[in-house]
């Protein structure tokens, strides 16, 4: 009886141990929203790409091959995101859940011909949970896209804003999103850890393996 009760109380405690979730790393590589050989008009409306929502303020996304020298420039042969002064990019996940973020690729870009250098980011998360976490970058005057990482307390995020002082080009943010298990298998899964844990506290009760 005794026995009977501790395998009871195993399998529920075992049972309750959650599945493992693991998280799916994203790259929003900003391809394809740009017409081929154009760039958008400031973008007005959300964005939805690889599970995630880009909002934007003051913007543009540039086709690779965009070629006119009066408008934004950069390159690292991709689609990109451009912002104009001040102008803002707000990342979320379409479904509204929490991500965590791992970096993005930046640089400083060309004006009519000019360049712009000294591009400050500055990048602000709200936590899930509550509270938030920031942080600045500053692009190295060079025209090549840098990448930014960010630290292990950029996680949980519920949102991500960038602000740039003037303009700049953005690519490839990385982003890891925990993946939903599904019911049926949530299921099955604590189901075979209750039938491990009868197995495994019927082996420790007699301190012999059964047979
Ligand atoms: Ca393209
Ligand atoms: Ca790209
Ligand atoms: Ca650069």
């Amino acid at each position: 009886m005794k026995a009977a009760l501790f395998g009871v109380a195993c399998t529920i405690s075992l049972s309750l141990i959650p599945v493992s979730v693991s998280g799916a790393t994203v790259t929003i590589d900003m391809e394809g929203i740009a017409p081929a050989r154009r760039i958008t008009d400031e973008v007005s409306s959300p964005i939805f790409k690889d599970g995630f929502q880009l909002s934007a303020e003051f913007g543009h996304f540039i086709d690779a091959d965009w070629r006119d020298a009066g408008t934004i420039r950069a390159a690292n042969g991709s689609d990109y995101y451009g912002n104009d002064t001040l102008g803002n990019l707000t990342l979320t996940r379409s479904d509204g859940g929490p991500f965590s973020i791992l970096r993005f690729d930046a640089t400083d870009v060309y004006i009519d011909s000019n360049f712009i250098p000294n591009l400050v980011f500055e990048v602000t998360g709200a936590l899930a949970g509550g509270g938030a976490v920031s942080t600045r970058f500053t692009t190295d005057r060079d025209f090549a896209f840098e990448t930014f990482e960010f630290d292990a307390s950029w996680s949980n995020l519920s949102e991500v804003t960038f602000v740039g002082n003037t303009h700049g080009a953005h690519d490839s943010i990385v982003v890891s999103a925990p993946v939903p298990v599904p019911a049926a298998v949530w299921l099955f899964g604590s189901g075979l850890i209750g039938l491990l844990g009868i197995a495994r506290c019927g082996t420790t009760d007699s301190g012999n393996r059964r047979v």
